[in-house]
């Protein structure tokens, strides 16, 4: 089939089965991870000096000493892309990061200057070629490259890729490459020396050098203020023309027609009449459309619309498949071809609504027309060493949050830009991306060299990124507008001063930041920062834009005042907790785990106060625990269940409120914090409770105006017909009230479907609030769909009977089955296996009086030592018999 569309572009549609091209291609690519060494630079000593290179050093064991005698300063095997904390860690320089207090020990690391050299061996061939280009993904951070002893590059950015002709540079045999990176401490301090405003305008040091922020220590992160280089090196050699970018513009998609621009940019080194074909395919089924231009030397841009009729969408997790579509773009000169690209995307529209409501404006995703509750959590990076983050633990998180029935992850901006994999992963699981620029609230600076540098930063980012389906949002900066009004900055004297800064953070974030996302991916949603409202006044209750809710925690008010605020989009709130058992025996000795306050457990609490805050807490609602093991299990059932109060509230609300993404998804070491899954992927309670809260079919029983309204909440795109039960239990089983009704439940709503007064159940007939508790199901087809408990007096008040469980394990085809019941209510069952691998089904869940529950525990262990190792508890057997069951 055959059809002309635009001018003169010809369509060819055909079932997909076009073999690899004959022709060569003239491009060529050499990786150049391997072979590296590193050292330590040290200064030639002046007579009489101290042997050790690291003045600032303060070795305290046998290793830390060591990396800072002579061994580091010899040239050692390197590991690319990477890091001087990984390469000294390889070669036994210095002892874990991750253990007991070693972070301490090693800040001299970034005192130092590092060193990394490697051989390229270029062949007569090579240099027969028009170019030979360097290309460095990325330098952690300031440095200097050498080749041959001439300097080619002064890198000063972490995010942008740095890419250099090296032809004339490069003689055939061996040649030598190297890459000094100053301390960065030092080095940004002399690019901050250089801004006659930096003391007016208090901005940080490190903030004049483009590097990740939590490199330097977050509230959750130790320091270690690395260098290298973190991404992988290559060269690239070819001679003609190469396809420098293909962007799929999505100018307008619908299930009828997808109307696309393909945008090719081509590098030719002379002038040329050649042609383009851009192929797509997807499932089976392609097009190819092609066309003629005239290169000229240097850069040309083409733009290529065509349609693709009857797209298969893209949909977020829950609401349909995630079809990618694959995309290339060929260059032949004649019968030769020059170059091509390819690049994955999936087709959906993407809107970010804000229209006048009756509760100001709203804020929700709007995907191929539908409104879409975003349900989630913020992510942080994977580890303070990005280069050792694996596939396997980015599948294991990224499936951990669509197991948890989240759609959306807010990717923060303190952290780098991920790598092509972890945007691949969420295009495939359909996560929606709600994506920060790498600005964590520190104020920036205002220099022109410093935007300049910027702008390139996100050229280079949208360029790489833009066509990923997942990235629905494009967001400025994470809290740098709202830091405008906080002490550090506010306190800033003069009001001449105050207007330049307003008008440096308005250039960077408005003119160059947003002005380049509306040219280079107008189709994605930009947002200024995160929280804002678009430059609108907002008040208490968040009018307008999306919020940062941290009156719990930071502002340490009951989890209940989550209820008394109405943000429309949620981009934050949280509450910590420690991790689990086996993951604090990673890193600590026995007398480390005496108890919470222990220097190397607060070694792993990075917010100052926070684990007296947990304390606090936890006394709000329980008595002490009984021991350290328990101290932790309460402490993630308490922040599952604060979350959960704000999680609910929050979709209750719907379409008031379209969005819960709370802090925080994952971890980048061990340590206590927000996070719902650990460093070791390992899910605290919070990941469990957040798949039953984050359920596309919700029950929310809820206590309000002194009656119990049940809500359902439906992510559902079509009404769904369900039977809706109540009941009203004593803990020791007594059913008090019983009722069933059928109920039919809208498309995308929240809807209170059964309201009774609490005096209906409550002291009627002598009967107290602290001794009963409702549950409610949701079931469809037969099955259980969401189940959710209340009580209905204060948490405190409440008095929980000891629980017995039975168990029953049993084998079952090549993984186990855990049969548990209780005479009474027994509250956050928790199942574990000590050191053994075995993650149960399901975990931290509620045991009715009675009732027989069961859960499947893969693993490859044998029955008898899971047997033995098995271990259940409930809320009740954290606390002494002796303390009151619940005071
Ligand atoms: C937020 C984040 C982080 C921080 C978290 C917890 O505002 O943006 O800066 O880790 O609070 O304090």
């Amino acid at each position: 089939m055959k059809t002309a569309i635009g001018l003169g572009i010809m369509v060819y549609m055909f079932c997909f089965a076009a073999g690899a091209q004959s022709q060569s291609i003239s491009r060529s690519t050499v990786a150049l991870d391997s072979g590296w060494e590193f050292r330590q630079v040290v200064a030639e000593p002046h007579p009489g000096a101290s042997p050790n290179p690291s003045p600032n050093a303060a070795p305290t064991d046998a290793k830390t000493a060591a990396a800072t005698s002579s061994s580091s300063v010899q040239w050692l095997p390197a590991e690319v892309p990477g890091d001087v904390h990984l390469d000294l860690l390889r070669n036994k320089l210095i002892p874990d990061p991750n253990y007991r207090d070693n972070e301490a020990k090693l800040q001299w690391i970034q005192d130092a200057e590092w060193e990394y050299r490697r051989t390229l061996d270029i062949t007569p061939e090579m240099l027969s070629r028009q170019n030979i280009e360097l290309v460095f993904e990325g330098l952690d951070t300031y440095s200097k490259v050498y080749l041959n002893d001439r300097e080619i590059l002064t890198a000063d950015n972490m995010f942008r890729e740095w890419r250099v002709a090296v032809k004339s540079y490069l003689k055939a045999g061996p040649n030598q490459l190297r890459v000094v990176f100053p301390s960065p401490i030092k080095a940004a301090a002399e690019v901050a020396r250089s801004d006659k405003w930096r003391a007016e305008i208090k901005a940080a040091e490190k903030t004049y050098v483009r590097k990740a922020a939590y490199e330097y220590g977050w509230d959750w992160g130790p320091t270690f203020v690395t260098s290298g280089i973190w991404r992988p090196v290559k060269l690239e050699v070819w001679d003609g023309a190469r396809v420098s970018d293909l962007n799929i513009r999505q100018r307008d998609i619908s299930a009828e027609v997808a109307h696309i621009n393909a945008e090719v940019e081509i590098t030719a080194m002379a002038a040329a009449s050649a042609a383009v074909t851009i192929g797509w395919s997807e499932a089976g089924h392609g097009g190819e459309v092609a066309r003629k231009l005239e290169l000229r030397p240097g850069l040309n841009r083409i733009d290529v619309p065509f349609d693709i009729q009857k797209p298969a969408l893209w949909y977020p997790a829950g609401y349909g498949a995630q079809p990618i579509y694959k995309f290339s773009a060929q260059v032949k000169v004649g019968k030769q071809v020059l170059d091509e690209k390819d690049v994955r995307t999936g087709l959906r529209s993407v809107v970010l609504r804000r229209e006048p409501d009756p509760w100001g404006r709203s804020f929700e995703f709007v995907i191929n027309g539908i409104p879409v509750f975003a349900k989630g959590a913020d992510v942080i990076p994977f580890d303070s060493f990005p280069s050792r983050v694996t596939t396997a633990q980015y599948r294991r998180i990224l499936q951990s949050a669509v197991d948890a029935n989240m759609n959306m992850i807010r990717h923060w901006g303190g952290g780098y830009y991920e790598s092509d994999e972890f945007y691949e992963i969420c295009d495939e699981l359909g996560i929606m991306v709600w994506q920060d620029f790498m600005f964590g609230n520190e104020w920036q600076p205002g220099t022109y060299a410093f935007k300049q540098n910027v702008e390139k930063e996100v050229e280079h980012q949208l360029r790489r990124l833009r066509n990923h389906p997942s990235i629905v949002v494009w967001c400025g900066n994470n809290e740098t507008e709202a830091s405008w009004n906080w002490e550090r900055v506010r306190d800033i004297a003069g009001q001449e001063t105050r207007v330049r800064m307003w008008q440096d953070y308005l250039t960077l974030f408005s003119s160059v930041i947003e002005r380049t996302v509306y040219k280079m991916a107008p189709e994605t949603p930009f947002w200024p920062s995160s929280p804002s409202a678009d430059y609108e006044d907002v008040s208490e209750n968040y009018q307008s834009g999306d919020a940062h809710d941290w009156s719990v925690w930071h502002g340490r008010v009951p989890f209940s005042e989550y209820e008394k605020h109405f943000p429309r989009f949620a981009t934050e709130y949280g509450f910590q907790s420690f991790p689990e058992q086996r993951t604090i025996d990673a890193f600590t000795l026995p007398e480390d785990r005496t108890g919470i306050f222990t220097p190397v457990m607060l070694a792993h609490q990075k917010n100052k106060e926070g684990n007296s805050i947990i304390h606090d807490y936890l006394l709000r609602d329980y008595p002490e625990p009984k021991d350290f093991p328990s101290f932790l299990y309460v402490s993630q059932v308490l922040q599952a269940e604060g979350i959960k109060v704000g999680a609910e509230h929050l979709r209750r609300l719907r379409p008031r409120a379209m969005g819960s993404i709370y802090w925080q998804l994952n971890d980048c070491w061990p340590v206590a914090s927000w996070s719902s899954i650990d460093y070791f992927g390992r899910w605290k309670a919070l990941q469990y409770y957040a798949r039953r809260f984050y359920s596309p079919l919700l029950v929310s029983p809820h206590v309000e105006n002194g009656s119990l309204a049940v809500y359902v909440v439906s992510d559902k795109t079509t009404p769904t017909a369900a039977s809706l039960r109540l009941w009203i239990m004593k803990f020791d089983g007594t059913v008090l009230s019983d009722s069933q009704q059928a109920v039919q439940v809208p498309e995308l709503s929240s809807q209170i479907y059964i309201n009774k007064p609490l005096s209906e159940f409550v002291n009627a007939n002598g009967t107290d609030a602290a001794q009963i508790f409702a549950t409610a199901d949701l079931t469809i087809d037969g099955k259980v769909a969401s189940r959710n408990l209340v009580y209905l007096a204060p948490t405190k008040q409440v008095s929980l009977p000891a629980a017995q469980i039975n168990r029953e394990l049993t084998k079952d085809g090549s993984g186990y089955r855990l049969r548990l019941s209780s005479p009474v209510l027994a509250r956050s069952v928790y199942v574990s296996f000590g050191e053994l691998d075995a993650t149960p089904s399901d975990n931290y869940f509620d045991l009715l009086p009675g009732e027989s529950l069961e859960i499947t525990i893969p693993s490859a262990a044998g029955l008898d030592p899971l047997r033995t190792a098995l271990q259940v508890r409930s809320l009740q057997d954290a606390f002494a018999a002796s303390s009151p069951a619940q005071p």
